[in-house]
């Protein structure tokens, strides 16, 4: 790995040595390693080309978006220039980009209501920064990447494809995900027909996509391989799914899974407070649906893959991927008694 990671590194520098080398685990989609150079230490990231078929547009989109943000003094992540001044490499077998390490905590969960007002408002305040970032210059690089009921029937094919053995061992899960997706449908349908408006979205904004320092200060977003056309409801939701949790999405004890209201609360309010300008009130009557939306179409897609024996996310033991089913449908169930009893959010609730 070294070798090849090295003559990335020689499209940036005439001469540079690689001290060690670190492979991070966060990610499921890409690889990631974190190097420490005699230029400093760097993140090499090879770009997965199995779910991102269509590079140039991944690229496009991160490129694209990262510069926008700087040029407007958004503190974000920046991609480093090959000596040829492009922003990524293709070399080994693979594109690969580079950018700085930042010194920083990796989070899988929320644990304070401080650090859930911080993300909360930090995402808001990313959004507002790309409400005039030019959408059409966006390429839909994974059609569909949030059309939950798409990922529903999807998830229903696989349940008809599926080996008899896979099948008999989600069958809860599976009956579960038939009983409720009605509780979801109609914000997925608002979401679709655009009712909720398309905006420039992260999309995948999981906890761990998110810097803290030392201290639980929030310092940047990362991945931007997902930037997008989307909803802002897709991102705030995915920032819960993860955040408001007690437990990473693959904890096998669902004991140690549990909702976390307090942090839920903080980032809800923390967001609004910030989002005011600029969300609409469809948005804004809609956000509650936000987590349960994502956690259900999370749940679709991790028992979808685990049917169709795991050729999407990266698994470390057979049954992971249910294992990552079974904390979205806990969650869901208890995020839902949570809403309806809170904040009213009911099913089949016009939106
Ligand atoms: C994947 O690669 P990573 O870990 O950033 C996935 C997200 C899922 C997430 C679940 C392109 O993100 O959509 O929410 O796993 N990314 C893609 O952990 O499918
Ligand atoms: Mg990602």
């Amino acid at each position: 790995m070294k070798d090849q990671l090295l003559t990335i590194l020689k499209c940036y520098f005439d001469t540079i040595t690689i001290s060690s080398v670190e492979t991070l685990q966060s990610g499921l989609i890409n690889s990631t390693y974190k190097v420490d150079t005699s230029r400093g230490i760097f993140i090499i990231q090879k770009i997965n080309q199995k779910v991102f078929p269509n590079i140039q547009g991944v690229l496009n989109n991160k490129i694209n978006v990262v510069n926008y943000l700087q040029a407007n003094n958004f503190k974000t992540i920046a991609f480093l220039a090959t000596i040829n001044g492009e922003f990524f490499v293709e070399a080994e077998h693979g594109v690969w980009q580079v950018s700085k390490y930042i010194p920083s905590t990796v989070q899988h969960i929320i644990d304070s209501p401080k650090m859930a007002g911080q993300l909360g408002g930090y995402l808001a305040r990313f959004h507002a920064a790309l409400t005039n970032f030019p959408m059409s210059e966006l390429i839909e690089t994974i059609p569909d990447f949030h059309h939950t009921e798409k990922r529903y029937s999807n998830l229903l094919s696989s349940i008809a494809n599926a080996s008899a053995e896979r099948r008999l061992s989600a069958d809860r899960e599976i009956a579960y995900v038939q009983a409720n997706f009605d509780f979801i449908q109609p914000i997925a349908k608002a979401i679709q027909h655009k009712t909720i408006p398309q905006k420039v979205v992260h999309n995948d904004t999981k906890v761990s996509n998110f810097l803290f320092n030392s201290d639980g200060d929030l310092l940047t977003i990362i991945d931007f391989d997902t930037v997008m056309p989307g909803s802002v409801l897709h991102d705030i939701g995915d920032a819960l799914r993860t955040g408001a949790s007690t437990a990473p999405e693959d904890e096998q004890d669902l004991s140690k899974v549990r909702f976390n209201e307090t942090v839920y609360d903080a980032f809800i309010s923390a967001y609004i407070k910030e989002g005011q300008d600029f969300l609409t009130p469809q948005e804004l009557s809609a956000i509650h649906f936000s987590l349960p939306l994502i956690l259900l179409e999370q749940a679709c897609r991790f028992l979808e893959d685990y049917l169709n024996n795991d050729i999407y996310y990266e698994v470390s033991y057979e049954n992971h991927n249910l294992i990552r089913t079974k904390t979205q449908l806990h969650l869901f169930e208890n995020v839902k008694h949570y809403l309806s009893k809170t904040y009213n959010i009911q099913y089949n609730q016009t939106l």
